[in-house]
């Protein structure tokens, strides 16, 4: 028998290969070095630095899985969830940065856009020269995208976009907007289109006073007759599949990330007890302190466990949607009870931003939420498990 690592139980580093640890360790590098630092700032100010984008670009951390002819690393996609893992372990509007910026942004310009498209779009956006968005959800149409209001009227030159997109990570200072619209002339059915800063009747709000995901900046798409050519339109995708193909990437994403976001809960309150004396002996010498950390243990490397099988899942271009709701839902929702189970452990110290805990446990509240809820993943598995779907 082996030795027990308690901070590795499954030995997933083992699982890793060379180049994944390289890129995995660049990434803690990065986000402890240039990232830790301006987190409390960004947070209390509620304000993003949009200097990010380039000095993640810089770093290599943008666009891993695009390929290397066009400016991305043609990395795995565990190199991917590793990297979220990392800049979630410091604050999760970060890492929902990177991944609208990887997941939301680059891949429907890859995997749907024309050449040209890519090649105008694709390295700057690595480079994190240009900053992009993805705007689906709309002020009537949350977790039912199918409800969306938005059009898409086709003209002599292209096509004409009116509606607005409601809580659109990245929106105030993006330069590329993927956006989701029904077009008229393809039967009313869901098309996607890059828009550009700038383009007359496009606007986009900050939404202020959000009380989570405050060092991540959120705001509206506002499209008043916004006139596009035709090649503004994504050619290879028609359909709600569009959105959900790109989905299926972030959410993945996000089962890895918000693990890093547990990690550092869990780490936290471990140290905590073992540093904090009451009744005479360590916090962490009483039996409910000891369980509290072994259900944080055990969910941490379960939850880490499955997300690297849904990455070789991924690799190997055969993982469900279904799989990723299943892992999406499960990481989203253990990090969340970790994190409230770190700010209690850590008594009235844990409402003070210097421990951070409090900020990761509401930052979480919104990581359960957006990308589908954690219901909306029930249902999505629910309607897999009988074949009846319970949404409508
Ligand atoms: P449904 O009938 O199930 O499907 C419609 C079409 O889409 C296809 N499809 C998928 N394709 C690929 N991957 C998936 N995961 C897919 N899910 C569905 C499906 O095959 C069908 O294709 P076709 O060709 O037959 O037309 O659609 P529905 O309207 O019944 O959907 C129900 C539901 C609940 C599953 C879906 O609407 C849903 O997932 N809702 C949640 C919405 C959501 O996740 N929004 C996220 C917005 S973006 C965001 O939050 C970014 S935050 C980023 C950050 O800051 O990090
Ligand atoms: P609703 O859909 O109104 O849901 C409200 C409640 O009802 C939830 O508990 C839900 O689970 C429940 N519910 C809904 N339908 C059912 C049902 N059929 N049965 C049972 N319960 C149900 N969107 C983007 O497009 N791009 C972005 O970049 C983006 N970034 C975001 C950033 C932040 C900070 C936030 C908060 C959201 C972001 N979103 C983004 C939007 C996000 O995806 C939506 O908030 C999410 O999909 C839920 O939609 P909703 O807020 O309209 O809630």
């Amino acid at each position: 028998l082996g030795p027990f690592d308690w901070a590795d139980a499954f030995r997933i580093e083992d699982q890793l290969d060379q180049d994944e640890r390289m890129l995995r360790d660049a990434a803690h590098g990065f986000a402890q070095d240039r990232l830790q630092p301006r987190v409390m700032k960004a947070y209390s100010e509620e304000s993003a630095d949009p200097g990010v984008f380039r000095e993640m670009g810089e770093a290599g951390l943008l666009g891993v899985t695009i390929p290397e002819e066009y400016g991305g690393l043609g990395a795995s996609y565990v190199t991917y969830g590793l990297i979220a893992r990392e800049i979630e372990r410091v604050d999760s509007g970060y890492r929902s940065m990177m991944s609208v910026q990887s997941s939301l942004v680059m891949y429907p310009i890859y995997a749907y856009g024309s050449e040209e498209q890519r090649k105008k779009y694709l390295p700057k956006l690595v480079s994190g020269e240009y900053i992009g968005c993805f705007g689906l959800t709309e002020p009537d149409a949350g977790s039912d995208p199918a409800g969306m209001k938005t059009t898409a009227r086709k003209t002599a030159e292209g096509y004409v976009l009116n509606g607005s997109k409601m809580w659109i990570s990245n929106s105030p200072f993006a330069d590329v907007f993927v956006v989701w619209a029904k077009s008229e002339a393809h039967g009313g059915k869901i098309r996607g289109f890059v828009l550009e800063k700038g383009m007359p009747g496009l606007s986009a709000p900050k939404i202020s006073g959000k009380l989570s995901l405050r060092a991540s900046t959120t705001g509206e798409i506002v499209m008043k007759d916004v006139a596009v050519g035709e090649d503004a339109l994504l050619p290879g995708v028609e359909g709600l599949k569009g959105p959900f193909g790109c989905l299926n990437r972030a959410r993945y994403g996000i089962a890895w990330g918000v693990l890093g976001a547990a990690e550092f809960c869990f780490h936290a309150a471990r140290q905590y007890g073992l540093d904090r004396k009451q009744f005479n002996k360590p916090l962490a010498q009483t039996q409910l302190f000891q369980k509290k950390l072994a259900d944080m243990q055990t969910d941490i490397s379960i939850g880490l466990q499955a997300a690297l099988r849904v990455g070789r899942l991924l690799d190997e271009s055969c993982a469900a949607p279904e799989t990723i709701s299943l892992i999406k839902r499960n990481n989203c929702g253990k990090a969340l009870e970790i994190a409230r189970h770190a700010r209690d452990m850590h008594g009235g110290n844990g409402i003070s931003e210097e421990f951070h805990v409090i900020r990761h446990m509401l930052n979480l509240e919104t990581v359960n939420t957006y990308e589908g809820t954690h219901d909306v993943h029930a249902l999505i598995l629910g309607r897999a498990i009988t074949g009846l779907q319970a949404f409508y």
